[in-house]
């Protein structure tokens, strides 16, 4: 799926901004007509943002339901005669959407983004009416999963995944014009052929026959590499400058669609960045030469916003990485917004895309305050249905993300279930699947702590082993010394089992910022620190682990419980953005010996 992009034959028009919005608790909108137009009593409120926080309103913040958006949008008049798309960055969890009261679209799933061809709903000229209905909720059936519990209050959402369940239009949403016969796709693979650089790529057309593909690549300067002809081909590049960490060197694919006349008809630019990407034995080859991932798992999160995309919030996150010496993270818990992948693209910066499959393990969340007691694989809970949903939703995250370079692992879900024969059986073919969607990137999922390598029964099927582990927090708490003894021999117990790269992928401790003791006790900033270098000694004495990626970069926002203080606060950062005393060790770790 292509991102809108301005070009010689295309063109966008934001509809970010203050849209009307009302709650729907009641899901009562669509029997009062409310994608012809809102009632009276509608507010505004911004896109993109999450709509949980905008408000002072506990009713806003819990809602559990529909919500309604619409805006008015004006369509220039020269459009006519363009083929006109609506598209939406994503809408949580799901959404149906209208134009001029006709239903256009309709999507499943919080994190990827949709789009209709409104060409014949739209007046070019006027003002056209958008309206969303957005719906938050999660069930067995959706990805992440959830359910709903009704109480004498009222419904009450609960999940089994430990951040907010933010909901709304979370990214930006265009109108983008495209000639009638146009490029539909593009699938930008590179490689190596011997010594020399290659890209194959592959377009896809539709709306009309008879056009020729041309495409020409050209350097960051401008400066023709390759040229081919036809909608599929290889290009080589001798002496290609790679896209690396650090350096985000990216050439630019033109690709335009050719009829009888001497302009193209259509046109499009994809940025490539030539590398390639390897598992070998216990080693992560990035061009050949061995990656270490220092870095974080992350959230799109902050205040106010919420899972709001803000390029305030990515461009000073990048920022702090950077002044840290990071070199990659994760999109934990689910794939981020297009233009975080843009820019990581444009700055070097190396990606774990993770799909949105987080909580599907009912055991956790039990312990001393008892679980609900559900079973994660069963005809009631998580079962084909959601299979098939998130098979869905891995296709739709490499449908968009697959052209990056910035990516460079698929990790299909966060600390599943991975210890019984229902697990293998479940992800199994959503490993096979997902290889078969993209043979170019290394697949994972990332191991819970109750599925170390004695008790796991799915790590094989995949290409790396990313753990999340926190010794010295929710087990040997406050206890560093026997921490270290616990980390090494699991990790020596995977080494042994596998011989596969492992990636730390989650390793903490909450931290309050502005808590100090002379002994470090949890909670406070020596002891997020203590247990980091602890952590680190380790690492360094194992040589199958090539990555450190702490949970988190900052800290977040969560559903209330007893575990949680205004959320989790295991951030090196706290949710503004201020440093944590971990953050100057982290500091003189990455940039001393990088
Ligand atoms: C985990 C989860 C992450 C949590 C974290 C924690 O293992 O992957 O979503 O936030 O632990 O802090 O408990």
């Amino acid at each position: 799926m292509l991102a809108p992009r301005d070009t010689a034959t295309r063109e966008r028009k934001s509809l970010n901004g203050l849209w009307r919005f009302m709650l729907d608790a009641a899901g009562e909108g669509r029997d009062r007509g409310w994608q012809a137009g809102l009632p009276a009593g509608a507010r505004e409120i911004p896109v993109p943002a999450s709509y949980n926080d905008i408000f002072p309103e506990q009713e806003a913040r819990d809602h559990v339901g529909d919500v309604w958006y619409e805006t008015l949008v004006r369509v220039p008049a020269r459009w006519a005669g363009q083929r006109t798309v609506l598209r939406f960055g994503s809408a949580t969890h799901r959404a149906v959407v209208w134009v001029n009261g006709r239903q256009v679209a309709e999507h499943e799933g919080g994190y990827t983004p949709f789009e209709a061809d409104v060409t014949d709903v739209v007046e070019p000229g006027a003002e056209n009416r958008v309206t969303a209905v957005v719906n938050n909720v999660l069930t067995w059936q959706s990805i992440p999963p959830g359910y709903v519990e009704q109480t004498p209050d009222g419904p009450r959402q609960r999940y089994f995944h430990d951040f907010f369940n933010y909901a709304g239009l979370h990214r930006p949403v265009w109108l983008y014009t495209t000639p009638a016969a146009y490029i539909s796709d593009i699938t930008a693979v590179t490689g190596l052929d011997g010594a020399t650089e290659t890209v194959d790529y592959q377009v896809e057309t539709a709306g009309g026959g008879g056009v020729q593909v041309r495409v020409v690549l050209t350097d960051a300067g401008g400066a023709e590499a390759a040229r081919a002809t036809g909608s599929e081909g290889r290009l080589t590049v001798p002496g290609a400058r790679p896209w690396r960490p650090g350096e985000g060197y990216l050439y630019h694919l033109a690709v335009q669609l050719w009829g009888d006349g001497d302009v193209p008809v259509d046109a499009y630019s994809l940025p490539v960045g030539i590398r390639t990407v390897e598992v070998d034995g216990a080693r992560f080859l990035i061009n050949g030469e061995p990656f270490y991932f220092r870095g974080f798992g992350k959230h799109e999160d902050s205040a106010l916003r919420g899972k709001g995309h803000d390029d305030v919030f990515m461009v000073h996150d990048f920022a702090l990485m950077d002044w840290l010496g990071a070199n990659s993270f994760r999109t934990s818990h689910y794939p981020y917004a297009e233009e975080v992948l843009d820019y990581a693209d444009r700055r070097g910066i190396v990606v774990i895309g993770e799909a949105p499959a987080v909580g599907l393990n009912m055991g956790l969340g039990g312990g001393i305050f008892g679980g609900p007691g559900f079973t994660t694989f069963s005809e009631d809970t998580v079962n084909d249905a959601t299979r098939q949903v998130h098979r869905q939703v891995i296709a739709e995250m490499i449908m968009r993300d697959k052209n990056h370079p910035c990516v460079v692992i698929w990790s299909i879900a966060n600390e599943p279930e991975s210890d019984t024969p229902q697990s293998r059986a479940y992800f199994e073919p959503l490993a096979a699947e997902t290889r078969r969607l993209d043979p170019a990137r290394p697949v994972g999922f990332v191991n819970v702590m109750l599925a170390p390598a004695d008790k796991d029964l799915v790590a094989d099927l995949f290409d790396v082993v990313m753990l999340n582990r926190y010794y010295g927090w929710y087990v040997n708490t406050g206890d560093l010394p026997a921490a270290e003894r616990a980390l090494e021999a699991e990790l020596n117990a995977w080494v042994a089992k596998l011989g596969k790269p492992i990636i730390m992928t989650e390793y903490g401790a909450d931290t309050l910022s502005g808590l100090h003791g002379v002994l470090a006790e949890p909670w406070t900033e020596e002891y997020q620190a203590d247990l980091l270098a602890m952590s680190h000694r380790v690492f360094d004495r194992i040589d199958a682990v090539v990555g450190e990626q702490i949970w988190n970069f900052a800290d977040f926002a969560t559903s209330s419980g007893v575990m949680r203080v205004d959320g989790n606060k295991k951030g090196v950062f706290t949710r503004d953005r201020r440093p944590k005393a971990s953050a100057y060790s982290l500091r003189r770790r990455w940039r001393e010996s990088p």
